[in-house]
């Protein structure tokens, strides 16, 4: 890769090292090594089960420096030998705990003995999700619909396994023995199986096709967004310096979503408002109801995500000081929050209501809400394009107890509009809300790849803007 080979840069990250990092990993010989014996294993599960598409080289963006200059170095890359590496955002020697019952007490830089157990299970479960992904992704190479996207694609798997190992380091360097199996056992648990599957319940659905790929990068992506953001909050300074810096690349990610869900919508207003009609799936691309379905699903399936409205894990976390809230010291409030109450959704005798609890015990539904007015705002973008084509078709977030299968909710049927419905009335109707087999079969239909520099399939439209400054017409992707 043009950027790498021999580079020092001024943060400290030396590119001839075999696990490129700004850690210091070449002082501590028993830490190197124990992640030197990990990489074999790492570059074999890419291979198995990273992206399937044979290329020879793709135009990547790699961290090359933690500092604002030279975190985002691009050059074409051949995928398997990506710089994986081991980056954490500098360090603040001021930094004290913000929240919490160590308030103001200095951050910790070793792992505290009582809260070991809490820390390595928030870790393992934030890893699990990161191969996770890398692997629901695999096969959207074969039909991509432009190299653009081709590209788009592999570079957030790369950054994906990064993530994946900047955990994986947080559990070789702070978590002894137990760490190292737990870095074993993430490289065997697998998207989807039967025997030992991922933790969490949405990296174990599907991404069949690139609608999906699209909402999930806008709405699963996002999770992750607000899930680091609390975790960049923590007390543990090795686990917030790792999330500030993931944070970083996660914008692309959710770049991706935003812009792709746009396209999608773009391209099927523009087809809508040419032929004056809402049958658009015979012209080759999606129709307004089958965007609405896909959005329904990924939104409910992150949602999810969330845990329960009310939890004992949440607040321990909180306490302890592991685990902080969106945007913590921009909150107006004691940061210990032991005395103060709030309400979370909660259902009695089929009804739909709120309950107040203490305001520890809330916390999940606290972030919960921050990200569900950060998708509302993807949800204006996609309304306006349908407006500026003149169409008057809206697409909305369902209710927030659609579909769901964790927390106050999992137990009533809601549809889209909120209303409660017995289980023969969902029965018969999922399939207005949800993507069914034609709908899935007739997206999957459509996906077919498009390799041809500067052209586009049928059912989405071309990016506004390339990556880095280059036209959509570069050859982003060098195939084999
Ligand atoms: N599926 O007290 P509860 C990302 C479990 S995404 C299956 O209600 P808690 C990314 C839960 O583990 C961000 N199980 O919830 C995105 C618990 O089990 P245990 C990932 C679930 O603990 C795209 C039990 O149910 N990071 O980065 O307060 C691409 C009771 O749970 C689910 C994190 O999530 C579920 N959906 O909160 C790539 C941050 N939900 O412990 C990457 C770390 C709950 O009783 N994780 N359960 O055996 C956490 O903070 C928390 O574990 C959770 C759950 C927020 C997930």
């Amino acid at each position: 890769m043009t950027t790498s080979a021999g580079h020092q840069s001024g943060h400290g990250i030396d590119y001839t090292e075999r696990i490129p990092n700004n850690v210091d990993l070449a002082d501590d010989r028993r830490l190197q090594r124990a992640l030197e014996s990990w990489q074999p294993k790492f570059l074999s599960w890419w291979s198995q089960t990273g992206p399937a598409l044979p290329t020879r080289d793709v135009y990547l963006r790699t961290a090359v420096d933690v500092g604002r200059e030279g975190w985002a170095h691009f050059g074409h890359v051949a995928l398997d030998e990506y710089r994986w590496g081991i980056f954490l955002a500098e360090r603040d020697r001021e930094r004290r705990i913000a929240f919490g019952t160590h308030k103001g007490e200095p951050v910790w830089q070793k792992v505290p003995g009582e809260y070991r157990a809490e820390l390595r299970r928030l870790i393992v479960v934030q890893g699990d999700t990161e191969p996770a992904s890398v692997e629901q992704q695999r096969n959207l190479g074969a039909t991509a619909p432009s190299l653009y996207d081709l590209r788009n694609l592999f570079q957030v798997n790369v950054e994906e396994g990064r993530h994946l190992w900047a955990m994986v380091y947080l559990l070789h360097a702070y978590f002894g023995r137990d760490g190292r199996e737990e870095a074993e056992a993430l490289l065997r648990r697998n998207s989807g199986s039967e025997d030992s599957p991922r933790i969490l319940g949405a990296f174990n659905e599907e991404t069949p096709d690139w609608l999906s790929f699209f909402m999930f990068t806008y709405f699963t992506d996002r999770d992750g967004k607000y899930q680091l953001g609390t975790l960049k909050e923590s007390a543990f300074d090795p686990l917030s310096r790792t999330c500030e810096f993931m944070l970083k690349e996660e914008a692309h990610h959710m770049m991706v979503g935003t812009t792709g869900v746009d396209r999608v919508v773009e391209r099927t207003a523009q087809l809508m408002a040419e032929h004056d009609s809402d049958e658009v799936a015979a012209l080759g691309a999606i129709p307004l109801p089958v965007v609405q379905k896909y959005l329904n699903f990924h939104y409910s399936v992150s949602l999810d995500l969330f845990g329960s409205e009310t939890s004992t894990n949440v607040a321990n976390y909180f306490s302890a000081g592991l685990k902080g809230r969106w945007a913590e010291e921009r909150r107006a409030d004691d940061h210990v929050l032991t005395d103060d109450a709030t309400r979370v959704d909660s259902v009695a005798d089929g009804t739909l209501g709120q309950t107040e609890v203490n305001a520890l015990l809330g916390l999940n539904q606290d972030l919960r809400d921050a990200y569900i007015a950060d998708c509302e705002s993807g949800v204006k973008r996609w309304n306006k394009i349908l407006d500026s084509y003149g169409v008057s078709a809206r697409l909305a977030l369902p209710h927030v107890a659609f579909n769901r299968h964790v927390g106050a909710f999992k137990d009533v049927h809601v549809t889209p509009a909120g209303e409660v419905v017995g289980a023969d009335e969902w029965e018969r109707r999922q399939g207005d809300w949800l993507p069914t087999p034609v709908d899935k079969t007739h997206v999957l239909s459509l996906m077919r790849p498009v390799y041809e520099r500067g052209k586009i399939a049928s059912w989405v439209a071309p990016p506004r803007n390339g990556i880095n400054g280059k036209p959509f017409e570069y050859e982003y992707v060098h195939l084999a």
